[in-house]
């Protein structure tokens, strides 16, 4: 296993498009684990395949307290959402900036695990507000951008002070 390196804001590679898991084979089974590993170590609640520079539609979670109950989404789709709920949120790629993000209550996802098979599930709570943030990750889309642009301006003017104080020149 191996800890990968995190993109951080403004890399652009953040943006990409992730493209379908064409078939779960070893070396998608191999980036599961190292991206578990690069999770927990972070820590963090949730890693996305393009925030390791895989732009594949592969996403870990695990929002457990003991840490043990690790979930892998490959090709994973929301099929249906509900509700509303509002949680303060954090990202591995934009680091030390947290904001108060709306998202749906409940989401059901269909997905594919790490032998392939097919698998349909309902989340809510912080579970639910995990994959959604993490299947933005997918579209290229960060936390940020759901927030309002004088918010966004505020959370990028603060982690641009952020870069200037840990690379000085
Ligand atoms: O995608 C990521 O960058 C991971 C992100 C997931 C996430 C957290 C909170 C709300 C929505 C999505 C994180 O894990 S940030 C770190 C974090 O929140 C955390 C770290 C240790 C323990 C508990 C939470
Ligand atoms: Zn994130």
């Amino acid at each position: 296993m191996a800890i990968l390196p995190i993109l951080t804001l403004p890399d652009k590679r953040l943006r990409t498009k992730a493209k379908a898991v064409e078939k779960v084979d070893d070396s998608i089974r191999q980036l599961v684990d190292d991206m578990l590993e690069t999770m927990y170590a972070a820590p963090g609640v949730g890693l996305a395949a393009t925030q390791v520079d895989r732009h594949i539609r592969l996403v870990v979670i695990d929002v457990s307290e003991e840490k043990n109950q690790p979930l892998c989404l490959i090709n994973p789709q929301i099929i249906h959402s509900e509700g509303e709920q509002v949680c303060e949120e954090g990202c591995l790629s934009v680091p030390d900036i947290y904001a108060k993000v709306k998202r749906a209550e409940r989401v059901r996802v269909t997905a594919q695990d790490k032998d392939g098979k097919h698998f349909e599930m309902d989340a809510d709570g912080l579970l639910a507000v995990c994959i959604q943030h993490e299947l933005d990750h997918l579209e290229g889309i960060v936390f940020l951008d759901r927030l309002s642009p004088l918010k966004k301006k505020m959370a990028l003017k603060k982690l641009q002070k952020q870069a200037v104080v840990s690379n000085p020149v």
